[in-house]
């Protein structure tokens, strides 16, 4: 595998042809906007691109499709790029089936990226791919448009938090303030509020029941909730909806460490861990099979809900003494 600059992977983007953008299942706001934007880009540059996910794009997304996606052309791609995407496995059965093993350029923030691709950019210290995206928009021949602002700003906020995470640096910020400079119409307010305020009324109705069954451990340092099939069913919310809840817990004043056990099918349940500061959360998932970031981490771990919480419990207790 080789590994790429920003300049060499523009000087790779202008030669490709017939391109084919990945992005991962599950899509997210980052994986659609530097989707769409690399697709629009490479569109730019007299090339064909169309982005192809597993996965429907989530509804809350849909804002970031382009009203002309090229998917009406069919083509043989000619060459195969993902974005966003840290591991060949998390493109989703049929597109890793069909593509995984010929990807041709990864361009990814992740500091997990395994590498799949016969070339990467890869830039752990970016905020979003988005980040990267916008770098290198500024260094290929193309024009900026309320399009792929639009993308890239969705992306950058939705990977940050809406700029609240550690990962927001000067960079992101500077390169969120370029973006409202070139493109002063995209609704930038309106993207915050859809994405991080406006919830449906199902999942508010979820969020109080979530409330009133909040499990407090550690001296309320360590917050706990349970979204089960039941209470997604009773609400009528789909998954896509569920986007930010693992930072739910930490609402918590005083509250250190926030679980989320989220059930995927009955006896499976998939686990996201979040650190207000000092916890290394991703320590805490390591033990338990999974993995991430020191603030920011996940696993899955198989049972009842109750053997799955006094697991988890057991494993927070053990960092949270090593501490
Ligand atoms: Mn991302």
């Amino acid at each position: 595998m080789q590994e790429l600059t920003l300049a060499k992977t523009a000087a790779w983007l202008k030669e490709c042809e017939d391109a084919y953008i990945l992005i991962h299942r599950s899509p997210d706001g980052d994986c659609i906007g530097a989707g769409y934007a690399l697709a629009e880009m490479l569109h730019q540059l007299g090339k064909r691109a169309v982005v192809l996910c597993n996965d429907e794009i989530p509804k809350r997304y849909q804002f970031m499709l382009p009203e002309e996606d090229g998917t009406a052309a069919h083509f043989e791609p000619q060459c195969i790029i993902a974005v966003d995407v840290a591991d060949a496995k998390l493109l989703g059965s049929s597109v890793q089936e069909h593509y995984g093993s010929r990807v041709d350029l990864c361009i990814d923030h992740h500091v997990s990226n395994v590498p799949y691709a016969k070339a990467r950019l890869l830039d752990g210290s970016a905020s979003a791919t988005c980040e990267i995206l916008y770098r290198l928009s500024r260094i290929l021949p193309v024009k900026m448009t309320d399009h792929m602002a639009l993308c890239l700003y969705t992306g950058m906020a939705t990977d940050t938090g809406c700029f609240q995470y550690d990962n927001a640096g000067p960079e992101t910020h500077r390169a969120v303030a370029a973006l409202m400079e070139m493109c002063p119409d995209v609704r930038y307010a309106w993207i915050n509020r859809e994405m991080f305020a406006v919830k449906s009324f199902g999942r508010l109705q979820l969020d109080k029941l979530l409330i009133d069954h909040m499990e407090r451990y550690l001296n309320d340092k360590c917050i706990l909730i349970c979204v089960s099939q039941e209470f997604l069913r009773k609400f009528q919310v789909d998954e896509a909806e569920l986007e930010g809840i693992a930072g739910f817990p930490l609402q918590v004043e005083g509250a250190e460490i926030g679980i989320t056990m989220k059930e995927k099918e009955p006896g499976k349940f998939r686990i996201s861990m979040r650190s207000a500061d000092k916890v290394n959360v991703s320590a805490i998932c390591q033990r338990l099979g999974g993995g991430g970031h020191v603030k920011a981490a996940g696993c899955q771990v198989c049972g009842t809900a109750d053997e799955v919480r006094n697991i988890l419990l057991d494993a927070v207790q053990k960092e949270w003494s090593n501490a």
